[in-house]
């Protein structure tokens, strides 16, 4: 399991990083099964290579994208509280560890923190995004895994130090990722944390609420044009590297909010009909046609309640932002997942 030449003591600053080689995802094979649907549609992890990840950092600098702010402020408000429910010791876990802004401030309300695991599909990622927190955080056990989150993690087998493995477990999902998944992925994905969790242990959530039509799809399409551009580049990426040739000027990007699924939908329409290859496949588009992007789920505290119920998680605390409304969820296991 381990890649021998990254053993502990090879890294000094991290306590270990871990390859659990996650099954290699394939660009070509995905971007085309996605464009032979009858509803063409390609998945959002694809959106975050180097130009893509940049992009998205902007976005949450836009002042219309509320979302990193909104959770970012909230999460220093209830900083005490956490504290208190965390305790003392306690070992923060977080799948999909990207945003250092968000785990140092939870490290820093927490009280001495036994231990710190970062996770990531990327090893690359994962690793840096550890060794950088190492730097600062001298006292926190700090490991990585290279890890996808659809596949099985036994926690108990991590190479902690003992007191780690005896505090209290806070699996950190923040940003709304949650809401990126169809609601039975959600559910389970909810499943999967669950079971990393023992009694006593939690998982700590950001989803973000149902609000005003007016200011979601504000948010999910920016006056700058910077939420447009982060679709546009997929199109630029699969251009690039699969030898495509569809034309970006033929496509306009749109977001609309969907009461009846509660959630934004995000698409590429084609203004007039177009015909392109990748990767030496030909596809047409009509106009008006369009290329499903990525959905946005919002909920209120109870569907977020009712799902989370669903993995077998119950509420024992929830706060909602007095700004924009989006929610921190404190969940517990409750009996067994159904
Ligand atoms: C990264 C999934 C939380 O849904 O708000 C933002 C992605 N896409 N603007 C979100 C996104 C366009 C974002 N998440």
């Amino acid at each position: 399991m381990t890649d021998p030449s990254l053993k502990t003591g090879q890294t000094p600053s991290l306590s270990f990083y871990e390859d659990m080689h996650p099954p290699a995802a394939d660009f070509r094979s995905d971007i085309l099964a996605g464009l032979s649907k009858p509803q063409k549609a390609l998945p959002p992890k694809y959106y975050y290579d180097e130009e893509g990840s940049r992009l998205f950092d902007a976005i949450t600098e836009q002042p219309e994208y509320y979302v990193t702010g909104t959770e970012l402020e909230l999460l220093r408000a209830i900083g005490p509280e956490l504290a208190a429910l965390a305790g003392e010791g306690a070992v923060v876990l977080e799948p999909g560890a990207g945003s250092s802004v968000k785990i140092r401030t939870l490290l820093d309300a927490l009280e001495r923190p036994a231990a710190f695991v970062g996770m990531d599909i990327s090893g690359d990622h994962v690793r840096a995004a550890c060794e950088e927190l190492a730097a600062d955080y001298p006292e926190l056990e700090i490991g990585a895994l290279c890890h996808d989150f659809t596949q099985k993690l036994d926690v108990d087998a991590l190479p902690l130090s003992e007191n780690a493995h005896a505090g209290r477990r806070v699996v950190f999902f923040p940003g709304s990722t949650i809401g990126n998944f169809e609601l039975i992925d959600a559910l389970g994905l909810l499943k999967t944390l669950r079971s990393w969790l023992r009694e006593g242990d939690a998982l700590l959530i950001g989803t973000d609420m149902r609000k005003a039509s007016e200011t979601l799809e504000a948010a999910y399409d920016d006056k700058a044009g910077v939420t447009a551009a982060f679709n546009l580049n997929l199109i630029a990426r699969i251009n690039r590297e699969l030898d495509g040739d569809i034309d970006a000027d033929g496509l306009q990007y749109r977001a609309f909010w969907n009461p009846y699924r509660s959630r934004v939908e995000m698409y590429l329409m084609a203004v007039r009909d177009m015909h392109f290859t990748v990767a030496g496949e030909r596809f047409v588009i009509r106009k008006h046609e369009t290329i499903h992007m990525e959905n946005s789920h919002k909920f209120t505290l109870d569907t977020f309640h009712d799902l989370a119920a669903k993995a077998g998680l119950k509420s024992r605390k929830a706060w909602v932002s007095g700004r924009e409304p989006f929610s921190m969820h404190w969940l517990e296991p409750a009996g067994e997942a159904c």
